[in-house]
């Protein structure tokens, strides 16, 4: 199926004149800016750097407005994006957001960002966890196709991979996954679905509810490896938000997304 542009990065990044409800969304491509907006506590990072991400467009920022319930831990969160991120807060004029960053095609999708943080766990800790919300413009059009964008979050170790003309993905070291080894994506079910009202204030056309990835962990350094992408095309674009990442006791420490 072949669906037609309806944005380019540069166009996006020509909207210099944007209303002042987009102005605390802040555009960046520095992974430690991003990484501090998702850590629950500054002693907890350790550094951050980019695996994979586009050659153009706004694909990360951070954001000290409210949107979908977040920040939720300190002032601000993070944003990463198949398309613009700080596009978040601008009317939901179109059915159609889509921005092309021109991404190569990575580990079989476009539009790929997989952000690393380093963390450093406390003795004592266990249990790591990270909140998100992930949003798309893919519903209802698309769901139940090949374009299953996907957000995806693994522990030391970044080795998804998908089906170029979607949509399945493999990823056996996702912690973000829902218990019954589904993905939080697109073609998501049950609880963990899209659906209309969980994007309510955004301009997506759907949103998860407000979710929890968690998985048992040890102290001392760690990778944590958050991956957004579109899968299918370049088209109709994901974003997910995070925040509280943090690494603490809590018991018991399930692995995998439960409802925040
Ligand atoms: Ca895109
Ligand atoms: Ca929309
Ligand atoms: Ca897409």
């Amino acid at each position: 199926m072949h669906r037609l542009p309806i944005l380019t990065a540069a166009a996006t990044g020509a909207l210099a004149l944007a209303p002042a409800a987009e102005a605390k969304v802040t555009p960046t491509h520095s992974a430690r800016s991003v990484a501090r907006a998702i850590v629950a506590s500054p002693q907890l990072l350790r550094g951050a750097s980019w695996v994979e991400h586009p050659p153009r467009g706004n694909w990360a920022a951070t954001s000290t407005t409210r949107y979908v319930g977040f920040p939720r831990s300190g002032p601000s969160f993070g944003l990463l994006s198949s398309g613009s991120a700080r596009l978040i807060g601008r009317p939901d004029s179109s059915g159609s957001l889509s921005t092309d960053n021109d991404g190569p095609l990575y580990r079989g999708t476009r539009d790929a960002v997989v952000l690393r943080i380093g963390i450093d766990v406390p003795a004592g800790a266990r249990c790591l966890s990270l909140r998100f919300r992930f949003l798309s413009e893919e519903y209802p059009e698309y769901v139940h196709t090949g374009f299953n964008d996907a957000f995806i979050a693994e522990l030391d170790r970044t080795r998804w991979t998908a089906a170029t003309g979607g949509p399945r993905i493999h990823a056996p070291g996702n912690f973000a996954k829902v218990r019954d080894g589904r993905l939080v994506s697109v073609n998501g079910a049950g609880a963990f679905a899209v659906t209309r009202d969980r994007a309510r204030g955004t301009t997506y056309d759907a949103g998860t509810r407000r979710l929890r990835a968690s998985r048992p962990i040890t102290p001392g350094r760690h990778d944590v490896y958050l991956t957004i992408f579109d899968q299918g095309d370049h088209q109709f674009d994901s974003t997910v938000v995070l925040d509280g990442l943090t690494a603490n006791r809590r018991t018991p420490c399930v692995s995998g997304a439960s409802l925040d």
